[in-house]
């Protein structure tokens, strides 16, 4: 069959199990949008291209398969930057294809020109050139299958114009990837899996370290297997949440510098970490001199480039967490560490009594609260999409995600303004599920204009503003660093609910505590994107919060009460 290359691409895509492309057409990927027109792959028009991104990326957080998106030459290449960045620290499987001028021009600062590839060279996982129409099936054959296996991320595939416009046979069967031979895993090196038996059948004070490895290697059923049948409480990552239910008593929340204080104070007395899935980022370690001192370390870790990299290991089991859990756990003896989970029990302190959702209603509204009440209303059932900063902090320990891929956030790179586009990507992966923006008045004016790609996508979000007047995590920081001077985070926005009338989407505003829950059951309630602007307090800060660089423990705790830092189980 001869196809020209941009039918190949199309066909390659459709055989790949493609249905979505999340894109924006320019000249030098039009021979594609030509051939995408004549195909049945559904292709969603962004209003910017980061967009397009982080809706590849956020289909591929709710699904686990890979997400695509495309773009032109030039600038719409480069507006992918940022989204490829955020997928590649957050280790998401994301195909991005660009077009690029004919193969005769490259280099010679034509127009829409740019070196896609060299400037995505150190974000990519992969990234290729492909100048013959007849590479292209072969290549992106191989751009799936490097993204989505090992450890994931993401792949740029960038196509010259003469390549798309060629006519060339098709032949699927003889485009095989050609890709080297897989390495042998460590996890078969015996005495590591010795020692590791031994570490974990001997601590007296274990903890298990869970992150998003977990929820990427689809190891949810082995891992709570290899909890329950160890009894170690577990600790997790902000990108691990979901992958242990909340409501499991031996989940203790979230580590690191806005984790739960008991969990923060339980590592660092630890005798054992058993880190899973998880890459002692900053965020989760703080002076990595005093971290966990007195104890010693097993990683269960697919890339070897992570076994001791910020942290020192005892054991390295290097391989997909699934399969490393399950080969654990006929070794594993039974021991119920009740010591260990009173001690823990006992961090906790009086925090249900004092917390802030028990306290009486001050006439003041918190993100907090209604963070919390989102939770309580769609029963932890949502899928939610945050942003960057406190509101995402916040969601990290009020809502209580007993399901995996249902937060989806960006951690690695921090980027604002991804909550919007990803929760588009996540609905058209899971089109039955609750999906809920939370971001915050900072970010959501970063990549609002894809309000636009919803309405005529004629999708169903739901979008809550965290509205506090501020860039509010960086007013926390001047606020404990910087001596209270506020330069450049007080922010004048627009009135969000008529913004989102001028898109045609409803659009409402909050300010008190008892109109939280209404809004938010008619939001459920309506069968079209609904946007609520609540208005919060301006000055709340997020607790509690290990400085930068601080040892894990020196904790900034609650003002006035210095027990108290989240919330429990109402
Ligand atoms: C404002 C802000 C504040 C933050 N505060 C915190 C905080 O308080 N606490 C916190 O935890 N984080 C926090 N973060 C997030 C933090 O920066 C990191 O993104 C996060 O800690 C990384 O979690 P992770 O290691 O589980 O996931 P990733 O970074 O995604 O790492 C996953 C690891 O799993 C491995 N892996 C992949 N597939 C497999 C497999 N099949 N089998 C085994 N291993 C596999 C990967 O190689 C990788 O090493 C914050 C981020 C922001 C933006
Ligand atoms: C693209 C980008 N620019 C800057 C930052 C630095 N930054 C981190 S949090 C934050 C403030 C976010 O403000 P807002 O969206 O209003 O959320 P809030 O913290 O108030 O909940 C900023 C500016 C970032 N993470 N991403
Ligand atoms: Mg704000």
């Amino acid at each position: 069959m001869r196809l020209t290359g941009a039918e190949i691409l199309c066909e390659s895509l459709t055989r790949l199990g493609v249905r979505h492309i999340f894109g924006y057409p320019g000249g030098a990927i039009l021979p594609v949008y030509d051939a995408l027109g004549k195909s049945k792959l559904h292709h969603i028009l962004v209003r910017h291209e980061q967009g397009a991104t982080h809706m590849a990326d956020g289909y591929a957080r709710a699904s686990g398969g890979v997400g695509v998106a495309m773009a032109t030459s030039g600038p719409g290449a480069t507006n992918m930057v940022t989204g490829i960045a955020t997928a590649m620290l957050d280790s998401s499987p994301v195909v991005c294809i660009t077009g690029n001028v004919s193969s005769k021009l490259l280099g010679s600062d034509a127009f829409q020109e740019v070196d896609i590839t060299g400037i995505t060279m150190p974000i990519t996982k992969h990234n290729v050139v492909v100048t013959r129409a007849e590479d292209i099936a072969r290549t992106l054959r191989e751009a799936f299958l490097i993204a989505n296996s090992g450890r994931p991320g993401p792949v740029l595939v960038d196509v010259t114009k003469d390549a798309q416009q060629a006519s060339v046979e098709f032949d699927w069967e003889k485009s095989v990837p050609k890709l080297p031979p897989k390495r042998v895993r460590d996890n078969h090196d015996q005495a590591q899996f010795d020692r590791a038996v031994e570490l974990l059948n001997s601590a007296e004070r274990p903890l298990i370290l869970a992150g998003r490895g977990i929820m990427l290697s689809g190891a949810m059923r082995s891992f709570a297997r290899f909890v329950h049948s160890s009894n170690i409480p577990v600790a997790m990552t902000l990108l691990g949440i979901g992958c242990f239910p909340a409501k499991d008593p031996l989940n203790l929340g979230m580590m690191g510098m806005h984790g739960e204080a008991w969990v923060n104070n339980a590592i660092q007395e630890a005798d054992l970490l058993v880190a899973v899935g998880m890459r002692f980022d900053d965020r989760v370690t703080g002076d990595l001199r005093t971290y966990a001192k007195n104890a010693r370390k097993i990683h269960i870790e697919i890339d070897r480039a992570e076994i001791n990299k910020n942290v020192a290991v005892d054991a390295a089991l290097i391989g997909d967490a699934g399969e490393t859990l399950d080969r654990l756990l006929p070794h594993m003896r039974f021991c119920d560490h009740a010591p260990w989970l009173h001690h823990i029990a006992g961090l906790k302190g009086d925090s249900a009594v004092r917390d802030i959702q028990s306290l009486p209603d001050s006439g003041h509204l918190y993100a907090a609260h209604v963070i919390n009440d989102l939770w309580k209303e769609t029963r932890g059932e949502a899928i939610v999409v945050t942003d960057v900063g406190q509101h995402q902090m916040w969601e990290a320990q009020y809502y209580h995600h007993d399901q995996p891929r249902t937060l989806i956030t960006s951690g690695g790179l921090g980027t604002m303004g991804f909550a919007l586009p990803a929760a588009i990507g996540a609905k058209f992966a899971k089109p039955e599920a609750d999906v809920w923006v939370v971001v915050g008045d900072g970010g959501f004016q970063m990549t609002m204009c894809e309000l636009a790609t919803i309405v005529q996508e004629k999708i169903k979000i739901n979008i809550a503003i965290i509205n506090n007047g501020f860039l509010g995590m960086v007013r926390q920081w001047q606020e404990f660093f910087y001596d209270k001077r506020y330069v450049a985070t007080p922010l004048v926005a627009p009135d969000f609910a008529a913004l989102a009338n001028a898109f045609g989407i409803r659009g409402e505003r909050i300010t008190g505590r008892g109109d939280v829950i209404p809004a938010i059951r008619a939001a459920r309630e309506s069968a079209e994107t609904v946007l609520i602007d609540f208005r919060v307090e301006q000055e709340d800060s997020v607790y509690p919060m290990v400085p930068a660089g601080a040892s894990l423990n020196e904790m900034i705790r609650r003002p006035n009460s210095p027990l108290v830092e989240t919330a429990t189980e109402p």
